[in-house]
């Protein structure tokens, strides 16, 4: 018999939190609970269980996205194909309301989820008292629950600059947080920031006909490989977004409720409706007590761990809040399955952090499954690396003929989008050109993307995707016709030909 009140412990009922604590009851856990509480926004928007990913991250995001692609669609490719429609514009309230009904139908069945496993909700702040109780309080007073393990996922929350470093952004400017639920239309936009929350963000906002500026302190998608952030860079340029390269310095409130900024690097002051900080995210771990128990953090307040286990052997972490891990939805899942796994059925396998597929859901998508053209050429020398590269337009825009929405605004209407897919495979010469950077900028890249990194998880080559016979007429086909090396000097970007296909 256990002499703890629970088997498990789970603070954080997101992505990692939800997943560990369900699969916990399946391998056998007698009883476990877990807490999950928002804390409320500084402008009050809140929301229900199952954490970032569903209420204010991937979910209402890819909605958003797939919304707003509606836009360019409708206007530009629609009448050129003979639909006779009248687009009268976008109506900001009723595509938040079919976002938030959606959003709110996943948080009843999270509930249910967690029910129909007998896994213990408690709708509070948990805290951790030592390595084998947390606290939370309730109706004014402490309540304390003994546990064998506690499990840390509280995910993370967004982080705005100070009021000393930006006078007027915390009190001002509304975060990913607030926008997927936002009462009114955002109007004209400014987004800080230039990750991929802030580009998908300003993308989407685009698309749907809001003038959007992105302040760009440095570079685009730090961390992803250069030409392909460039090239995302490049479409939304082109389609509208607008990017400045100086930062807001001072925000204040006008009289008509408008938000006056004032700019670095002598970018006039402007006017905007609203503005969006999306620069960085930082763990929600201040609360928790850690430091006191013994868990060591690191400099950002994310738990430092050796496979998910903490300084404090009965105290683990899984997703936003591990320290050296990968922001990411399906991650925080899969190392909380895998960790309940190993405390309660005696499974060994490991959470594997190398090779994950990630996309960027920009207007056109970018996805990527292991190293950039830089990382590689840092590891294994740029003499033993080599770049496949095809640059082309997808069949169906092409048809259309989309224009540029950016020539409108310098007066040169009907200028065509530029070549809107890049295909990129970055291979390490020594090993017979095993691939070691997938990526891929376009249409439906994140669908693409998830297919190709299991041939990239077994190794494959460059002669695997040689030996494929594509699917015609797709652009996903362009991997498999890939014959422009970076080394050859020839230029890569395809002259005529048929989207992804090498017909004609
Ligand atoms: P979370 O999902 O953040 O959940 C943590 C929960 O714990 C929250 O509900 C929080 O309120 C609660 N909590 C915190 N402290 C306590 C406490 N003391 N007591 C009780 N409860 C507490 N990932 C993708 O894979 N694909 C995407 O497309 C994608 N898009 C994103 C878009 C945006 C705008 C954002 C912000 C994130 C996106 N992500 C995406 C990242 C993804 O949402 C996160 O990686 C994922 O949600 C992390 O899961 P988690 O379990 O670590 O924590
Ligand atoms: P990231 O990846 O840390 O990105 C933050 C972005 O915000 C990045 O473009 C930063 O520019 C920018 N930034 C940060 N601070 C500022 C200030 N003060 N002013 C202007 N711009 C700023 O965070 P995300 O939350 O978007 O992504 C989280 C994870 O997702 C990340 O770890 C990846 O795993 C994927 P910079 O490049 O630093 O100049």
């Amino acid at each position: 018999m256990s002499s703890y009140d629970y088997d498990l412990v789970v603070i954080g009922g997101g992505s990692g939190g939800m997943a560990a604590a369900k699969e916990a009851m399946l391998c056998g856990a007698k009883k476990v609970a877990l807490f999950d509480f928002v804390k409320p926004t500084v402008h009050g928007t809140k929301w229900g269980l199952g954490g970032t990913c569903v209420n204010v991250g991937c979910i209402p995001k890819k909605l958003m996205h797939y919304a707003a692609s509606m836009g360019p669609a409708l206007h530009g490719d629609a009448p050129h194909f003979g639909w006779n429609i009248e687009v009268k514009g976008h109506d900001w309230n009723a595509m938040i309301d079919a976002v938030q009904q959606y959003v709110k139908k996943l948080n009843f069945s999270y509930r249910v989820g967690l029910r129909s496993k007998k896994v213990e909700y408690i709708n509070a702040l948990g805290r951790v008292e030592d390595p084998h109780t947390v606290s939370y309080v309730k109706n004014g007073e402490t309540q304390k629950l003994s546990t064998k393990y506690i499990l840390i996922a509280v995910g993370g929350r967004p982080n705005v600059p100070s009021e000393e470093e930006v006078p007027g952004a915390q009190q001002y400017a509304i975060t990913s947080d607030d926008l997927f639920s936002l009462k009114t239309s955002p109007g004209k936009t400014l987004v800080v920031g230039a990750s991929y929350i802030a580009l998908e963000c300003a993308g989407f906002l685009t698309e749907l006909g809001y003038p959007t500026t992105v302040a760009v302190r440095s570079i685009l998608l730090r961390g992803f490989d250069r030409q392909c952030a460039e090239k995302v860079g490049q479409m939304m340029q082109e389609m509208g977004t607008r990017f400045v390269r100086a930062l807001p310095t001072r925000i204040t409130k006008t009289t008509s409720g408008k938000f006056q900024v004032e700019f670095s690097d002598g970018l006039p002051t402007e006017e905007f409706d609203t503005i969006l900080y999306a620069t960085g995210r930082l763990p929600d771990t201040q609360l928790l007590n850690l430091e006191a128990v013994g868990v060591k953090l690191d400099d950002k307040g994310k738990i430092i761990a050796t496979c998910e286990q903490s300084s404090v052997p009965s105290l683990f972490v899984v997703g936003d809040a591990l320290s050296g891990g990968l922001e990411l939805t399906p991650v925080a899942i899969k190392a909380g399955e895998l960790l309940v796994r190993r405390l309660f059925a005696g499974s060994t396998v490991q959470m594997d952090y190398h090779l994950v597929p990630t996309a960027v859901f920009t207007p056109f998508e970018y996805g990527a499954c292991g190293m950039s053209e830089e990382a590689a050429i840092e590891k294994y020398g740029q003499a033993n690396v080599e770049v496949y590269l095809f640059e082309f337009p997808t069949l169906e825009i092409a048809a259309a003929h989309r224009a540029k929405v950016l020539s409108a605004r310098v007066n040169e209407a009907d200028v065509e989008l530029s070549p809107n897919s890049l295909t990129k495979l970055v291979c390490l010469k020594s090993e017979n050109e095993r691939v070691l950077g997938f990526h891929f900028v376009g249409m439906n890249a994140g669908e693409i993307t998830q297919g190709y990194s299991l041939a990239l998880k077994l190794g494959c080559k460059k002669s695997d995707f040689d030996s494929v016979v594509g699917i015609h007429p797709t652009d996903a086909e362009s991997f498999h016709s890939l014959a422009i090396t970076r080394s050859s000097g020839e230029s890569w970007v395809a002259a005529g030909g048929c989207g992804g296909g090498k017909c004609g």
